[in-house]
């Protein structure tokens, strides 16, 4: 989709920090991050929401996002995550492209999901 910036930065038109990548799914860091490590996941497909997405897709994305936890948690060092999803503009949605938030936790961050 033209507009879309998560679909300019998998077409890699637009610069990212990519941290992992298959031929699905394209895994970056956050640019406006909550916390140290806040990674998000985009379906290299532009679909924009929970509802639009093939439920089979949506199991692969969650899989995934279970795979990067440990892995994640292994390189950083931190002790707790959240995972989550925003969903349409009042669920606080602000990029169109269907994305997994991976927030790692960590004692006393503070952060406010
Ligand atoms: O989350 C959208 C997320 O996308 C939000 O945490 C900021 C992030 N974002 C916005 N632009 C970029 C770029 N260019 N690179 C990386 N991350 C970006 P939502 O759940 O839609 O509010």
């Amino acid at each position: 989709m033209s507009d879309c910036i998560f679909c300019k930065i998998i077409a890699g038109e637009i610069p990212s920090a990519t941290i992992y990548e298959n031929d699905e799914f394209k895994v970056i860091l956050d640019r406006f991050p909550s916390g140290e490590g806040h990674a998000l996941i985009l379906p290299k497909n532009h679909v924009p929401n929970v509802f639009e997405i093939d439920p089979a897709q949506a199991g692969r994305a969650y899989a995934l996002a279970a795979k990067l936890a440990r892995a994640m948690k292994e390189v950083l060092g931190f002790t707790d995550m959240n995972i989550l999803q925003n969903n349409g503009p009042i669920a606080g949605q602000t990029v169109f492209h269907f994305h997994i938030h991976l927030i790692p936790r960590r004692e006393g961050d503070g952060i406010n999901v």
